[in-house]
């Protein structure tokens, strides 16, 4: 499968080896590396932080992104850019300003993403598809690693997917993500999918071969629309 972009979330590595989880996930072809950052306000629980972030900077070349479930992430975008990374996601719900939080991304030279909660909807941000470069859209309650894929967000999945080329953006996924979910949504024009517990961490089977595998899914058959 070409042109899809695979994220490793990096909260799901095991962090007494966080150098060796990270140079064998770069050996093995993964994409980007993809820090969440949490704290404890906008979501119930603590993520990762600047430190955690640098030292993955500091052993790869790839590309690397934050994705802040914080609240009022606009004030802290510098802290952040200042860090080398490629792609800031946050969230439209947790910020008075999203315009001016994506201008500022921008204005570092880095791509900007919106990650959207399953509870949000088009509507609500809308006016800002066409000046982002991603939607970053959550398919479980941003968080925790582990959780159960919402069903219902394909809807909305399918509603941004209708309207990319118009606005311009790409659509990455986030939340319980499996092969099957590779293979159903890239068909439909998904580009990026982070990759956690659902079918990259904790495995068996060495990074090498998953990425393999997920890099050689078929995007699936598209199904019969009954009207
Ligand atoms: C959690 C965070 C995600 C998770 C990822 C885990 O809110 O934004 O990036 O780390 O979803 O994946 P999985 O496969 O365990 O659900
Ligand atoms: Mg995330």
């Amino acid at each position: 499968m070409r042109n899809v972009c695979f994220a490793a979330s990096m909260m799901c590595a095991d962090f007494t080896q966080l150098e060796t989880e990270v140079k064998q996930l770069d050996t093995a072809g993964i994409d980007c590396f993809h820090v969440d950052i949490m704290d404890g306000s906008f979501v119930p629980n603590f993520g990762m932080g600047l430190q955690d972030l640098e030292t993955i900077r500091s052993l790869t070349d790839k590309l690397v992104d934050v994705h802040l479930m914080i609240a009022n992430p606009g004030n802290y975008i510098d802290f952040f850019a200042d860090k080398g990374v490629q792609i800031i996601y946050f969230h439209p719900e947790a910020d008075l300003n999203p315009v001016r939080t994506i201008l500022k991304i921008k204005d570092r030279g880095i791509k900007a993403g919106i990650a959207i909660n399953p509870g949000t909807s088009i509507e609500t941000i809308h006016e800002l598809l066409s000046i982002v470069d991603i939607v970053l859209v959550m398919t479980v309650n941003p968080g925790f690693a582990g959780q159960k894929y919402l069903d219902f967000v394909n809807k909305k999945i399918d509603r941004l997917i209708s309207k990319k080329i118009e606005f311009g953006y790409e659509i990455f996924v986030d939340g319980a993500i499996s092969g099957e979910k590779i293979s159903e949504l890239s068909r439909k024009g998904v580009k990026g999918f982070v990759l956690g517990t659902s079918c990259l961490f904790k495995k068996r089977e060495n990074y090498q071969s998953i990425i393999n595998r997920l890099k050689n899914i078929n995007p699936s058959i598209p199904e019969k629309v009954s009207n």
